[in-house]
């Protein structure tokens, strides 16, 4: 191992709308960007010793981006790997969820783009990156635990696994693909970390804030993370941690804030001291905030009595 990745910072949740509040995503971009060139001058930290994670959402209205939201989308990924690679899983809100087989927002945009510092894991599997191996439960494979599933002495994708017949199923063999990297990738020289876009089992119900779209992840045993080390979560626009015995599974919250049922005042991301797996949330003054305020008569607004509801 050449490189040594030191830092992480999380995001999720972007939600670039496609025709509107393109003003508001870009000044919380920027305040994303300069928060973490702060971190990387005050650690002095080289380009590849850190790493930004997104844990997908990056857009809102599934598989339909304006031309606007797509360029957008370019110039804000091309400056951000400047800084460092990106690495980008795919969100509920990034396809067509009426229509799985119908190709994802992001894959266009990665193919054009061919960066060699963005790196899209859009499957069920482990992706090593230097001293991390993420385990990438991929959305569009029900967010799977990665293993892999060897059929005539090949390594085959859960979905056509699916669509084998019961006797052809008999015939594989599974095997774990975070196990089998374990053994080649060992701890705690390397990090398993998880990549995970859906609610999990323990988001509480006062603390939850979903977005629309189809949700798998709430019946989920928290077990599909044994053997990781932490994981990096999107979905819930709620920044929360829930522990797993030792694994912490973040969620970041969203960089601007989509809706007025969202607090309105904690949005920001998440650096990871990737050595040391603690993590600590940065809370940005993003500037487009939708408060609610709750007031029993017009006097309380004159005497600062208003109570902001969704802080
Ligand atoms: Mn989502």
């Amino acid at each position: 191992m050449t490189n040594k990745i030191k830092r992480i910072y999380h995001t999720a949740d972007w939600h670039l709308y496609s025709n509107k509040r393109h003003e508001e995503f870009i000044e919380a971009i920027e305040l994303f960007t300069q928060s973490i060139l702060k971190e990387q001058s005050k650690l002095n930290l080289e380009y590849k010793e850190q790493l930004i994670v997104i844990s997908g959402d990056l857009f809102h209205d599934y598989n339909i981006p304006s031309n606007e939201a797509n360029l957008i989308m370019i110039n804000t990924l091309d400056s951000l790997a400047k800084i460092c690679r990106v690495v980008i899983i795919i969100g509920n809100h990034d396809l067509n969820h009426t229509n799985l087989s119908q190709l994802d927002t992001i894959t266009p945009i990665i193919t054009a783009m061919n960066n060699p510092n963005i790196f899209f894991y859009k499957e069920s599997k482990c992706y090593v990156m230097d001293n991390i191996v993420f385990c990438v439960y991929a959305f569009l494979e029900k967010n799977i635990r990665p293993y892999r599933i060897i059929y005539n002495n090949e390594s085959i994708r859960i979905h056509t696994y699916n669509n084998l017949s019961p006797k052809e199923m008999l015939k594989c063999n599974f095997s774990d693909d975070i196990k089998n990297h374990q053994q080649n990738y060992k701890k705690p020289e390397y990090k398993y970390l998880a990549l995970y876009h859906d609610p999990i089992v323990g988001i509480s119900e006062s603390s939850i804030n979903l977005d629309s779209g189809i949700h798998d992840g709430r019946d989920v045993s928290l077990k599909i993370f044994n053997d990781t080390d932490g994981g990096l979560l999107g979905d819930i626009h709620k920044h929360q941690c829930i522990m797993y015995g030792n694994t912490p599974l973040v969620y970041p919250s969203s960089l601007t804030q989509p809706t007025y049922s969202e607090s309105a005042t904690k949005r920001g991301y998440i650096s990871w001291d990737v050595n040391t797996l603690n993590w600590k949330f940065h809370k940005l003054d993003y500037t487009y905030m939708r408060c609610q305020f709750k007031v029993s008569s017009f006097e309380d607004i004159d005497n600062n009595k208003e109570i902001l509801t969704n802080r």
